[in-house]
Formats: C-alpha cells, sequence, structure tokens
C-alpha cells in the first residue's frame, strides 16, 4: 500500500518551508501536511489537523498509511509564557499523542524539533556542549527537554526511531515567526525592506544562536536520513549556525540600507533571551551525521534582502 510522510504545524515559520522540501524530495503525493490553521502557501494534500486530538491523529496516520511524521506543532517560548500551564499541556500532549499513535500504527520514524530554549542557567553559555544539565526557565523549554527525554524512552522502550534536533533561531523570507523569542531577526528585514525604522525587543548586544531556515530544513532531511545505527543521540543533537546579537545584524543591514535606523526597548522576551546560550557546540551532530553549515550572517542577510524586496515590489 502507499505510504506517506506526515507533516503537524506545516503552516507554520518552519512547516511552510519544510513541507515543501519534503514534496520535492518524496513527491507531493506522499507529503500530508496537516495543522489546526488554514492552509499556507503550499500546494498539495492538506488536513486538518489538531494533535492533542489523538483519535483524529490515528484517523489520519491510517487514512494515509503514514509511515513518518515530522511533528512541528507547538507553542513557542514567548507565546508560551502568556498561558505556561497551558503550554505544557499543549505541547506535551501533542508530542504524547504522536509518539502514542506512531508506536501502535506502526509508523517507523519521528522527528520532533527541540530548541535552544532547553539550556538554563547551569548550561556553559558559550559553545554550549551538548549533553549540559537541562534546567529551563520558560514552559515552553521545560517542555522541549520532557519532549526530548519522552523521544529517548519511546526509542529504547518500543524501538520507535525517534529523532530530534535542537534547533536555534530560524530565520527566513518564506515565511513569519510565530510568538518566539528569536523573531525579532525576521521582523528585522522586514522593516528594513518596507524602508521603515525597527524597535528592536531585546537589548543590543544580547547574542543568541540563529540558523537560516534552509540550513535548519536541510538538517533536518539529513538526520532523518542518517542509517539509524548512526543515531547516538536520542534525546536531541545540538546544531550551531551562526551567533549574533541585535547591534550585530542592524550593522550587517546597514551595509545594504545605511539609513536603517534600529532602537532597542528591551521587554519580557529579554528575560527568556539572558536564560539562553549564546552560542552552541554541535560536535556529536558533526560526528555522526556529518552535520555542517552553509550560511553566516553577510550570507543570510543578502538572501533575506533580495528575496523580500522581490516580494516588496510584487506589492507595490
Ligand atoms: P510556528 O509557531 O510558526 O508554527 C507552529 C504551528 O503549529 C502553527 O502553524 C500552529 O497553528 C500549529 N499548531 C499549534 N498547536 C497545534 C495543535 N494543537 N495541533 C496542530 N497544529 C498546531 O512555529 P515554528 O517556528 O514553525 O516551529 C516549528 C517547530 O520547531 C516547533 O516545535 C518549535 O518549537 C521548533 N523550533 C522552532 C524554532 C524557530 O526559530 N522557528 C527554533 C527552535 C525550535
Ligand atoms: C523561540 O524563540 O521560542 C524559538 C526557539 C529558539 O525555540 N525561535
Amino acid at each position: 500500500m502507499h505510504q506517506s510522510i506526515l507533516i503537524t504545524g506545516a503552516n507554520g515559520q518552519l512547516g511552510t518551508v519544510l513541507t515543501e522540501s519534503l514534496q520535492l524530495k518524496y513527491g507531493v503525493e506522499n507529503v500530508i501536511a496537516s495543522d489546526l490553521r488554514e492552509k499556507a502557501s503550499y500546494t498539495g494534500i492538506f488536513e486538518y489537523l489538531d494533535v492533542t486530538d489523538s483519535d483524529r491523529l490515528e484517523e489520519v496516520i491510517l487514512k494515509y498509511n503514514v509511515k513518518e511524521i515530522y511533528h512541528l506543532a507547538a507553542i513557542l517560548s514567548a507565546n508560551g509564557e502568556r498561558n505556561p500551564l497551558n503550554t505544557w499541556e499543549i505541547n506535551m500532549r501533542a508530542l504524547l499523542n504522536v509518539l502514542e499513535a506512531s508506536r501502535k500504527n506502526n509508523v517507523e520514524k519521528v522527528f520532533h524539533p527541540s530548541s535552544i530554549a532547553v539550556f538554563g542557567e547551569s548550561a556553559p553559555p558559550i559553545n554550549t556542549p551538548n549533553n549540559s544539565l537541562l534546567d529551563p526557565l520558560t514552559s515552553y523549554g521545560l517542555s522541549k527537554a520532557a519532549g526530548e527525554n519522552w523521544g529517548k524512552y519511546y526509542f529504547y522502550k518500543y524501538g520507535l526511531d525517534v529523532r530530534s534536533l535542537r534547533y536555534p533561531g530560524l530565520i527566513g523570507y518564506q515565511s513569519r515567526p510565530g510568538g518566539g523569542t528569536t523573531d525579532y531577526a525576521v521582523e528585522i528585514y522586514h522593516k528594513a525592506v518596507a524602508g521603515e525604522s525597527f524597535t528592536c525587543f531585546l537589548d543590543r548586544e544580547t547574542t543568541l544562536p540563529m540558523m537560516y531556515i534552509d540550513d535548519a530544513v536541510r538538517a533536518t532531511l539529513e538526520l532523518m536520513e542518517a542509517p539509524r545505527e548512526n543515531i547516538k543521540v536520542r534525546t536531541s543533537y545540538n546544531i550551531a549556525g551562526i551567533s549574533f546579537s541585535p547591534a550585530q545584524v542592524a550593522a550587517s543591514i546597514k551595509e545594504k540600507y545605511p539609513d536603517f535606523e534600529i532602537e532597542y526597548a528591551p521587554d519580557h522576551r529579554q528575560e527568556i533571551a539572558d536564560q539562553w546560550p549564546k552560542s552552541i557546540q554541535d560536535l556529536e551532530a558533526m560526528r555522526d551525521w556529518s552535520w555542517k553549515p552553509q550560511f553566516n550572517l553577510p550570507k543570510i542577510t543578502e538572501v533575506m534582502i533580495d528575496n523580500l524586496e522581490r516580494e516588496h515590489e510584487h506589492f507595490i
């Protein structure tokens, strides 16, 4: 029988880009995008699916004979702090539903992202190692840290091939971010291209790990293609791209738009950013499946501005 790949949370910042990459790689007819929001820009098969509804999840898995799941649906860090218990409830319920439905219905492989948000004050903030102690202080970070261990549990207890990456803040022109602490690094480019100034919700020197979204998608596909025996980390792999502060990204934008102006008005998200690493060490990902990022800050700025300018011209 025909086999499929299911993506949950496919209409978010990452999902819209990952869905198209999976369609390109495996064929549009083999990829089932799902979300509880309306269908995004991609074409192909779409199912309305709230992943906290386990019956509906199983219905979709059986309908399409799903053998691989990319479980992206989640509430992110900044939005998550508005209602911490609800964030925990949704993120954990959704993940446990995916793991349990996969086990029961012979799904072979599950990908679920973790985040740099799993780290807290005990982790070394520079070049944070993969096996650092996880003591996050956001509900989002707590749900990701617990989720990593649940993934490992399903691998060792049931043999379900669960794989995970700790993404840094993702930057892309293709989609807008959905309520995280790193969102400023996308919004700043939109403002610059629109000829507007930008008020940053993080302070000028707040350095965070970041990654261009194409690198993140490639990492995901490479991790999922790696032979099962190569995957030695069954919690989640650190992956590093670049690290920069708002002042550095603004300086990079000013090379193209000398009149671009930024001001700083740190809000509640500053406290979250201050708990996270400034840079990430990713030796295990390099060792196990040859991870290597391709985009540095000048390259990201060039791609972001070129593509957003094209979109901007199209709309005016
Ligand atoms: P996003 O907020 O842009 O998208 C999440 C999507 O999930 C949304 O379309 C939303 O409608 C959907 N969703 C929420 N609850 C749902 C539910 N109960 N059932 C079905 N769909 C639901 O997030 P994103 O940036 O695309 O992130 C995708 C994944 O990657 C998340 O797990 C996130 O934690 C992880 N991640 C993202 C980043 C980043 O910088 N974007 C960094 C680290 C980790
Ligand atoms: C967020 O800021 O919440 C996300 C993340 C790094 O997990 N972008």
